[in-house]
């Protein structure tokens, strides 16, 4: 920034009249640098094609200034969306890191992995933005994430740091009829979270008007007498009403009276992007939204009380300026080495700036992966809770939610008497939301905790796939700026029958989102032991819980101890062999073993424990004494993860092969109830034998 916006922090008093104290002087110079970023995309760089795609904010930007400005507690977080910048800058983004990120060079906020538009900046002695994505929406449930784990700070970690901090979120209109708007705001609602909802009310999603988001167009007229929230409305172009706004919501919330909507009118004066040709708006109605212009009624209202036209022109021109040597640093900027495009999907020897227990300075103890075998076989449920309780007891930022895992310790009994013994605060039951539970691990995680989600059923993470996705690409999209480790817990596959609902294992699609790794242990240790690595590192993981082993007398084994630990893409081998080689995982790991013995034949049995990774070089290894190779996996045959196993045995081992690589799978169909009809389908001891016999023999 340049000398005259930093010269004189506030204004000369030349009137009687009060203004709302601010830099009055900042918000003029900020918002000329927004509005000089905008023309100069408009004009210039996206005519040449070095910026791909444009939001403008023009109308929004006045309002998102001052809110910006007034983030000023070093624990305030903030997530935007696509039409942020002004509160981006305001916050202390450089400008030629956002212009450089807009014209997707190396460095900024993704070293051109991601839109420009979708910001992020991890700022670990102010106000910080949360990973911003693209998915209309999804920026609530972080956020208030964010803000529950102020209170755990301030309340279960005692950190007075946190007193005064808040989570603050933006969204346009049209994300207000989007289920993460809902689901956060039950969550910030029931809680009492420190959450600003700073709605920019621009009438129009893309073309469509807010009469189809909120019946009547007016989301704080709606939410009006919702419990425990305070709504504000008004607009959001005259300055000292935005102010005054801005300022009554922002105390509202940090002076720990619970959440706040504020929803400010704004015109949008350009097109939804770029591309918009706004032919939907006729021509009155873009008249009379560029007669809300915000710039000239915050020169009305400064000049000439406050401030002498050549200074308002001074800091114009100042604006140009800084904005213009921007744009040659940006352009100075190289694109990022294409094969860097690989790094940061999972965590790498340099930490991320924020997120995570290794970013907070946090050291894990290392574990040992000897197992030290202690007392009488327990089950996995047994087992599962017991690593919990023991990782609660020695981390402190290790804390449980989910459906119904408080008093009644989850439905599979996993959680029991885990609240009783480490309080509310810190194992909890939450709202029926899915999206909710995993939107507000991402925001805990990224304030520094291990959150430990629990989904009631594996079918039912179906809500929170857009959560689970972007909490996946956090790291590779942010180049390592942010990323989100937990450990998701949810049960998978059947249990005495099957149903479409509570049934399904699809664990594929966990291993297709990049940035996951995920484990399918199959026994009471191998449970321990992974969940424990889990809970120590620094990757969100799906930890699967197979209910059909959960209380299964195979699945049993003594407690291995406290500090057992099984690395990630360790397959073991469960039984050894020389004909053939079995590949499995979950409950079908018991299931192979009982047909490997009744065959006869010396078969040797894998069984995966991780699937991203997963340890091939354990898989070609045997294939190579072997010869043969079969897989069995309960999850669908169509592109299940057998499928992927089978190509890269073909791929590297084809020479070594005797017999065609063979699955044995679910068909592709649901999981049927009947018991009779589900033994039909899920690969059985017998059908597995009888697979072993025509393989050998082939
Ligand atoms: C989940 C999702 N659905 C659709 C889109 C495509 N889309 C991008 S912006 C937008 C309109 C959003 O309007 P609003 O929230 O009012 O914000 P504004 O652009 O007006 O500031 C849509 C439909 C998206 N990005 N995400």
């Amino acid at each position: 920034m340049g000398s005259l916006a930093r010269s004189k922090p506030s204004l000369p008093a030349r009137s009687q009249r009060a203004l709302p104290a601010l830099d009055w002087r900042r918000v003029a110079y900020l918002l000329h640098v927004s509005r000089a970023l905008d023309a100069l995309e408009e004009k210039t760089l996206v005519p040449e094609k070095k910026v791909l795609y444009q939001f403008s904010a023009r109308g929004h930007d006045l309002a998102q200034i001052i809110l910006g400005l007034g983030l000023t507690e070093r624990h305030d977080a903030v997530c935007g969306y696509y039409r942020s910048r002004p509160m981006l800058l305001a916050l202390g983004v450089e400008i030629e890191e956002a212009l450089g990120s807009s014209m997707a060079r190396a460095g900024g906020y993704s070293d051109g992995r991601d839109i420009g538009v979708v910001f992020n900046y991890p700022n670990p002695h102010g106000a910080s933005a949360l990973p911003m994505c693209g998915g209309v929406g999804a920026q609530y449930t972080p956020t208030v994430g964010w803000a529950q784990a102020i209170e755990y700070h301030r309340t279960v970690l005692q950190d007075a740091s946190y007193d005064h901090a808040i989570g603050v979120v933006l969204g346009g209109e049209a994300s207000v009829a989007t289920n993460g708007f809902w689901s956060a705001l039950t969550i910030a609602t029931t809680q009492k979270l420190p959450v600003l909802f700073y709605i920019e009310d621009n009438g129009y999603g893309i073309s469509v008007p807010s009469t189809f988001q909120t019946p009547g167009a007016d989301i704080a007229a709606n939410l009006a007498s919702f419990k425990n929230l305070h709504v504000i409305s008004g607009d959001g172009t005259d300055p000292v009403t935005a102010a005054t706004l801005i300022a009554e919501a922002q105390a509202h919330v940090r002076d720990r009276q619970g959440p706040c909507l504020l929803r400010l009118t704004v015109p949008r004066l350009q097109g939804h992007s770029f591309q918009d040709t706004q032919a939907y708006k006729s021509a009155a109605t873009v008249e009379a939204e560029w007669a809300r212009d915000p710039l000239p009624k915050l020169h009305d209202l400064l000049v000439p009380e406050w401030m002498e036209q050549a200074e308002w022109d001074a800091l114009a021109q100042e604006a140009a300026e800084v904005v213009e040597a921007a744009r040659v640093a940006a352009e100075q900027r190289p694109v990022a080495r294409p094969e860097t495009v690989l790094r940061h999907v999972f965590s790498e020897a340099e930490p991320q700036v924020m997120g995570g227990l290794r970013s907070a300075g946090v050291a894990m103890p290392e574990g040992s992966e000897r197992a030290a075998p202690e007392g009488a076989r327990i089950n996995m449920v047994t087992a599962i809770r017991r690593t919990l309780e023991h990782e609660l007891a020695t981390n402190p930022r290790v804390l449980l939610f989910g459906e119904d895992i408080g008093p009644k310790g989850g439905v599979h009994a996993v959680t029991l008497g885990l609240q009783e013994k480490f309080g509310a605060g810190r194992v909890f039951d939450t709202s029926l939301s899915e999206e909710g539970i995993v939107g507000r691990a991402v925001g805990m995680a990224l304030a520094g905790l291990m959150p430990v989600p629990e989904i009631q059923f594996r079918k039912y993470a179906d809500p929170a796939v857009e959560q689970i996705n972007d909490c996946g690409t956090m790291r590779w999209r942010t180049n390592n700026r942010f990323a989100a480790p937990m450990v998701l817990r949810m049960p998978v596959g059947f249990f005495k029958c099957g149903d479409p609902w509570h049934s399904q294992t699809n664990e594929v699609q966990f291993v297709h989102s990049p940035g996951w790794k995920v484990a399918v242990p199959s026994n009471a240790e191998d449970a321990v032991g992974l969940l424990r690595t889990a809970l120590r590192g620094d990757d969100p993981v799906m930890f699967l819980e197979h209910r059909a082993m959960l209380d299964a007398a195979w699945a049993r084994r003594p407690y291995p101890g406290d500090d057992y630990v099984i690395p990630f893409g360790r397959a073991k081998t469960t039984i050894s062999g020389n004909r053939l080689t079995i590949v499995t995982w979950g409950a079908m790991v018991e299931r192979c073993e009982e047909a490997a013995r009744a065959s006869g034949h010396s078969v040797e049995v894998i069984d995966l424990r991780t699937l991203m990774p997963w340890d091939s070089r354990a898989v070609l290894e045997s294939v190579s004494r072997t010869h043969r190779c079969l897989i069995v996996h309960e999850d669908l045959r169509t592109a299940g993860f057998g499928a992927e196993i089978a190509a890269v045995v073909a791929d590297e081992a084809f020479m070594e092969l005797d017999a065609p690589v063979a699955r044995l799978t679910m068909p592709d169909i649901p999981s049927p109830h009947n018991p009779v009809l589900l033994n039909h389908v899920v690969p059985s001891a017998e059908r597995i034998r009888e697979k072993i016999d025509a393989l050998v023999e082939f």
